[in-house]
This record gives structure tokens, C-alpha cells and sequence, in this order.
């Protein structure tokens, strides 16, 4: 993908579904974007004016009205792109917005590419990349959870979140590189105590965010949840008791489940991925392809978020059993079967046959992945982001022991300049070819 960053190119694009619906609309945008809307809308009430619903008839190249629509003009400067623009909600018809977009080409207007409506706004300087990055988030959060966090960097919360740190090393940087033109001028003890004070605080800033980037890879690729525990425990049952529809085999011969099975569900917020495995029990009892399903059991108990532990209220030692094979959640199935005569506060009792406890385990795992702050903090959604915070907070903490270890002034200006670099490229300051291909090309046209 090639862009064309002096925004040379008045773009247009479809911005909603290309299917029947009840409005389409679509965007256009760039230096010739008044003299198109002139062309092709006539307004039916006297002239336009700028942010106002205008309602009018498009007309193709050769004036044979394509459409009925309402028109909204922004100038440049004030749209979203930055450029000026404007949209056209026509009537949903695929057969119409096509057209209008093959009559917007005739008059040399270019198809957009995914995200570049959203470049043009970070290329006018509307927004940064990490509010660009949230629009695709937002656009594509599958939970109530993730659409929240993508919406606080959409609102500025990233950049903000940075602003702190990224002043204290353009100040701390300032202050050394002046020193540095006059030698005889060198840093105090107070002022080297006062600058490592900033700079630590900053550091500690920059640690904060990075700890949510665990929360943020969550909300992201959700949650892998694994029922894990004996055969007959009544793991595929609750798989189905939680899916609500019958997805795995039950049966009451041990060993009937194999493969693992997977299950998606919305918990608390979290988009979560709950795997029904076989039982486990020892080798030597099992054959061949029962064994390969206890060897893939363990290998999603390794990779999962939330281990869930199932063993019978009636077995043998139930309790103790479930202690011993340990996980996050731990439950006592088959209560109906008779309830355990000792309790213990940590586990949790169900019976998936009669629907009991079913509420009070959904909490249990939804408090395992949910969020581990406070819910209105900001989180890093993206790996493009986790980097330039490390590579930030790393530069930063060799500054730190740079200065600590009284290094040459040098030394120390190079590390700060080096992590402010990585907070320029987290805010898109600078942006390469890779850059711009990893954010934008996953976008949605017309966005
Ligand atoms: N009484 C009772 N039986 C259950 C319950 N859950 C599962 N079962 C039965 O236990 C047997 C094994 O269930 P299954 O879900 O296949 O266990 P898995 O091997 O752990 O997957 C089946 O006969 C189920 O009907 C429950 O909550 N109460
Ligand atoms: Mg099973």
C-alpha cells in the first residue's frame, strides 16, 4: 500500500455496510472537495451552509439526477479528516452509492484506502495515531469492556497519559543541554536530586501504563477459560449449561470427550473462550486417543488465563481432590447429588442439572479476567503501543542511572532524546512506511 501523505488526492469513500439498509453515506474529501459538492448537489432551498443537514439531488457527470439525499459540508480545518469534506446520506441502495462513487471518480476524485480518512486526520494534526488507533478499536470492540477502553484513547486519555512524562524529559533534557554549552556550569547536587526526582516520577508513569498492557492484550483477544478435572465431572455439562445450548457430548461413560471444544461467551464485559478437554486420569488406565486428549488437556490448562477446577461433590475426598489438582476457580459439581460436608469459602458449589451456582461461578471467572485497576483507567490496546512505552521507560532508566552515576551530561541527553523518540512514535510524530502500514491497513474503508 503506497499513501499518499501530502494529501495530494481528493479521496471519497462508501462509510457504511455495502448492503440494502436504510441510509448509505459517503464521504469525500481533499483540496477539491467544495468544487465537487458545487458540481454534483443541488441544494432544493437556496444555498448551502457549512455543519447544516442540507437536502438536495446528486447529480452524475452528465446531470441526470442519481439521488435524493441530505448533504453536510464541513471546511477545511474543521472535518474530520482536517481537510475540507463532506457526506452525502443517500437512500441504502447499492445500485445508488455505486453509482455515486463512479460518478465521484469521473470527476477525478480517487477511491479512499482503508484508515486514509483517518490518516488525513492525523496528517492535518486533529488527532494523533493513538486516538487514530482507538477509532479502529472502537469500530471493532466486541464487548461493552473493550469499547469503553478503546473509547478513553479515542477522547485523547493515551496522549494525555504521556504528557507528564514526556514534559519531564523535555524539560530535564532542556536543562542538561544548556549546561552542556557552558562547561564551567555544572549541575548542582540540589539540581541533580530535583531532575532525578522528575525523571523517577515520570518512570513510575510510564510503568503504570505498561502494567495495563496485560489487561489490554485481554480485552483484545479475550480470555481462555479451561474446564479442567476428572472424567464424569460434569465438564462438558457445563460447557453446555454455560453456552446455553447443547454443544459438547455427555455422557456417562468416562472418557466420552476427547478433542477440546470451544465455547465463545461475553463474562462481566470480557469476551471469553471457554474450552471443554477430557478428563484427566491416570495414563495407564486410558487408550491411545483418550491418551492424546489428556496430553491436549494439559496443553490448554498451560495456555489458559483461568483455570477452572471441576471435581464431584460425591467423590471420595472431593474437597481435597480439588485442592490438590488446584486452579483459579474451584468447584464442586453435582451438588445435587448430596452438598459437601465441609465447606470451604473458596469454592464454588454447582449443579449444572438443576442450575444451581451457575450465577455464582459466572462472577467468580468473570473477577478472574476482568479489570485489574480501577475501570476508568487507561489501558494500552496495542503491541504498537506496549513498545514505545517499554522502549520508552527503558531509555528513560538508563538516563536515570546514567545521571545517577554522574556520567558525562552527553550521556544522559542521549538516553532522554532517545526516549522521547519512543513517545514521538507512540503519538505518531514520526511516521514511517511501517508504521502507517501496521495501524492503517487493517482499517475499515471509509473510515
Ligand atoms: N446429578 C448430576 N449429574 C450430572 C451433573 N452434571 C453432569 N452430570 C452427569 O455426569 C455424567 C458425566 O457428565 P459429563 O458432562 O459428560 O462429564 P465430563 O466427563 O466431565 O465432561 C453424565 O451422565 C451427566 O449427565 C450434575 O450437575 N448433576
Ligand atoms: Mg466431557
Amino acid at each position: 500500500m503506497t499513501f499518499d501523505l501530502l494529501r495530494v488526492d481528493t479521496i471519497c469513500a462508501l462509510a457504511t455496510a455495502d448492503a440494502p439498509a436504510a441510509i448509505a453515506v459517503v464521504r469525500v474529501s481533499g483540496p477539491r472537495a467544495d468544487n465537487l459538492r458545487h458540481s454534483m448537489f443541488v441544494p432544493r432551498h437556496g444555498a448551502q451552509r457549512p455543519y447544516v443537514a442540507t437536502r438536495g439531488d446528486v447529480l452524475d457527470e452528465r446531470g441526470r439526477v442519481l439521488d435524493d439525499c441530505v448533504c453536510t459540508a464541513w471546511p477545511d480545518g474543521h472535518s474530520y479528516t482536517g481537510e475540507a469534506s463532506f457526506e452525502l446520506s443517500l437512500h441504502g441502495s447499492p445500485v445508488i452509492t455505486r453509482a455515486v462513487l463512479r460518478s465521484l471518480v469521473a470527476r477525478g476524485c480517487r477511491l479512499a484506502e482503508p484508515g486514509e480518512l483517518t490518516l488525513r486526520a492525523v496528517l492535518t494534526g486533529r488527532i494523533d495515531l493513538t486516538a487514530a488507533e482507538a477509532i479502529d478499536d472502537v469500530i471493532r470492540a466486541r464487548t461493552d469492556e473493550a469499547a469503553r477502553a478503546a473509547g478513553r484513547s479515542l477522547r485523547g486519555g493515551l496522549a494525555k497519559a504521556v504528557e507528564g512524562p514526556r514534559a519531564a524529559l523535555v524539560d530535564a533534557l532542556a536543562e542538561i543541554e544548556a549546561r552542556l554549552d557552558f562547561p564551567d556550569e555544572e549541575l548542582g547536587t540540589a539540581d541533580v536530586a530535583r531532575l532525578a526526582a522528575r525523571l523517577a516520577a515520570a518512570h513510575a508513569a510510564l510503568q503504570r501504563l505498561l502494567r495495563t498492557s496485560s489487561w489490554g492484550a485481554r480485552l483484545r483477544d479475550g480470555a481462555r477459560v479451561v474446564l479442567y478435572g476428572p472424567p464424569n465431572a460434569g465438564k462438558s455439562t457445563l460447557l453446555n449449561a454455560l453456552a446455553g445450548e447443547e454443544r459438547a457430548l455427555v455422557h456417562h461413560e468416562p472418557g466420552t470427550t476427547r478433542d477440546a471444544l470451544e465455547v465463545e461467551l461475553e463474562l462481566g464485559g470480557t469476551r471469553v473462550t471457554v474450552i471443554d478437554v477430557a478428563g484427566v486420569r491416570p495414563l495407564a488406565d486410558v487408550g491411545a486417543v483418550e491418551r492424546l486428549g489428556i496430553a491436549r488437556a494439559d496443553q490448554e490448562r498451560a495456555r489458559a488465563d483461568v483455570v477452572v477446577a471441576l471435581v464431584p461433590a460425591d467423590a471420595p475426598d472431593a474437597l481435597a481432590t480439588l485442592h490438590a489438582l488446584g486452579g483459579d476457580v474451584l468447584v464442586l459439581s453435582k451438588v445435587d447429588l448430596g452438598a459437601p460436608k465441609v465447606i470451604a469459602p473458596d469454592v464454588c458449589l454447582v449443579s449444572a442439572k438443576d442450575d444451581v451456582g451457575l450465577d455464582a461461578l459466572q462472577v467468580a471467572i468473570a473477577r478472574k479476567v476482568g479489570p485489574p485497576g480501577p475501570d476508568d483507567e487507561v489501558t494500552l490496546l496495542r503491541e504498537r503501543q506496549v513498545v514505545c512505552v517499554q522502549d520508552a521507560a527503558e531509555a528513560l532508566a538508563r538516563a536515570q542511572s546514567a545521571l545517577d552515576q554522574q556520567a558525562p551530561g552527553e550521556v544522559v541527553a542521549s538516553e532522554l532524546r532517545s526516549s522521547g523518540r519512543a513517545l514521538d512514535r507512540l503519538l505518531g510524530k514520526d511516521l514511517g512506511p511501517e508504521v502507517l502500514e501496521a495501524v492503517f491497513s487493517r482499517f475499515c474503508i471509509g473510515k
